[in-house]
């Protein structure tokens, strides 16, 4: 299993974005992200103050959009530390395996919107920090 990741290896993905005066729409095809996905979930109603995540996954890739609103994912490779402010629903990122994520400072309505490459799995999770950087130096 690679574990390589660096934050280096973190992308923003740009959707099509189709203008009309009824409103604006993007669309997630197969060929825009680099996975096939196997399961959508959404954060929403996330009260002010709360955060979301604080683990890493052994194997998931994922893709996150803010669909509405704005929240940071905070960003750990064992090394080094990225945020990522997302605030603009044809814009993603594309999360790789084995990197540390938080997600907070959500605005008043936010909904994220994710993307993942596999079915849920518990054991797929690291949950703790220093079992995170342990897995890293592997
Ligand atoms: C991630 C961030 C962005 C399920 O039953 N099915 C699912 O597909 C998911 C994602 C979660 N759950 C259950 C497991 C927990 O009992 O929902 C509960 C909350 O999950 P968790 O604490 O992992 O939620 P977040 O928001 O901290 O993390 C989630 C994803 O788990 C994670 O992969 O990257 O959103």
């Amino acid at each position: 299993m690679n574990t390589n990741s660096t934050i280096n290896d973190l992308q923003i993905i740009s959707l099509p974005r189709i203008e009309d005066r009824r409103g604006n729409l993007s669309v997630i095809e197969k060929d825009i992200i680099p996975f096939e996905f196997k399961r959508v979930y959404y954060l929403y109603d996330v009260p002010g103050g709360a955060e979301r995540g604080g683990h890493a996954h052994k194997n998931l890739q994922q893709f996150l959009i803010a669909l509405s609103g704005s929240f940071e994912v905070v960003l750990h490779d064992g090394k080094d530390e990225k945020t990522v402010t997302l605030n603009i629903p044809n814009k993603g990122l594309l999360l790789p395996k084995g990197i540390w994520r938080e997600l907070k400072n959500f605005s008043s309505g936010a909904v994220c919107l994710v993307i993942a490459s596999e079915v849920y799995l518990e054991d797929d999770y690291i949950r703790d920090f220093d079992e995170f950087v342990k897995f890293k130096m592997v």
